[in-house]
């Protein structure tokens, strides 16, 4: 046995026998932890919610802003968007459902209608770059409560992507810093940066904050939109 197995199974032997059923009892096991086998992601997981769960991401000062942002692959190419893109975006809706109220389609006019929030947070990729950027738009608190978002487990956005699942839970989706974006470094979103709208969760690592964002669903369970991904579910930093 290598050492990091050794590892792996020393900490599934501590949350599988002493920590597992506070650890289940309080929704603190990941979608993607496939139970004893992965309990580094429950371990990571259940710590950043038990002793970090309204931490903030460190913001920056203007003059850190980083001059030249990397957009990260190109736009999608679809009719679809390309024709979005055409129209300057304004039938592009966020629709919002599942296990809300009051269901809504909000179009960007809509959401820079609502209390705007800034913020400079940096943007790491898990492949190693990073950049500042000012992100302006609505805190994501501010559509569930809009949308009158019932108690449940989880946010799941979706994009005019549809390889692009994603889902956070409800301490990222209530988070003060977690927005959704409509405006880049005081400019509309470029479309190489997820125009019109993306999520931004500072608290995690880039994939999370989804691109080209149109659904949020408010639900209890995954249902076949977990991303099967060799990253994990759970990005915290
Ligand atoms: N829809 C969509 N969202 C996405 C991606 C993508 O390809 N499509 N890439 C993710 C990854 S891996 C990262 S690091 C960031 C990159 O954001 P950027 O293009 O502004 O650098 O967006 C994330 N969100
Ligand atoms: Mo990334």
């Amino acid at each position: 046995m290598t050492r990091r197995r050794w590892m792996q199974t020393l900490t599934g032997v501590v949350i599988g026998g002493v920590g597992g059923r506070y650890v289940s009892q309080n929704g603190l096991v990941p979608p993607d932890a496939a139970g004893f086998f992965t309990p580094e992601r429950t371990l990571n997981y259940a710590a950043h919610r038990q002793f970090f769960g309204l931490s903030t991401a460190r913001e920056f000062r203007r003059d850190q802003i980083s001059s030249k942002p990397f957009a990260n692959g190109r736009p999608p190419q679809s009719k679809d968007y390309l024709a979005h893109q055409a129209a300057g975006f304004q039938d592009w809706r966020l629709e919002v459902g599942g296990q809300v109220a009051k269901p809504l389609s909000l179009s960007i006019a809509d959401l820079r209608a609502m209390p705007a929030k800034s913020q400079i947070t940096q943007l790491v990729c898990e492949e190693g770059w990073s950049y500042i950027a000012e992100w302006t738009g609505v805190l994501l608190s501010d559509v569930l409560t809009l949308a009158g978002a019932k108690a449940a487990r989880y946010v799941i956005p979706e994009c005019i992507q549809p390889a692009w699942k994603q889902s956070i839970d409800m301490v990222d989706a209530w988070h003060p810093q977690t927005l959704v974006a409509y405006a880049m470094n005081g400019q509309d979103v470029p479309p190489g940066h997820g125009g019109p709208l993306r999520l931004r969760v500072p608290r995690q690592l880039g994939y999370k904050s989804l691109k080209f964002l149109n659904r949020l669903t408010v639900a209890d369970s995954l249902e076949g939109k977990l991303r099967k991904s060799p990253y994990a579910w759970y990005a915290g930093i």
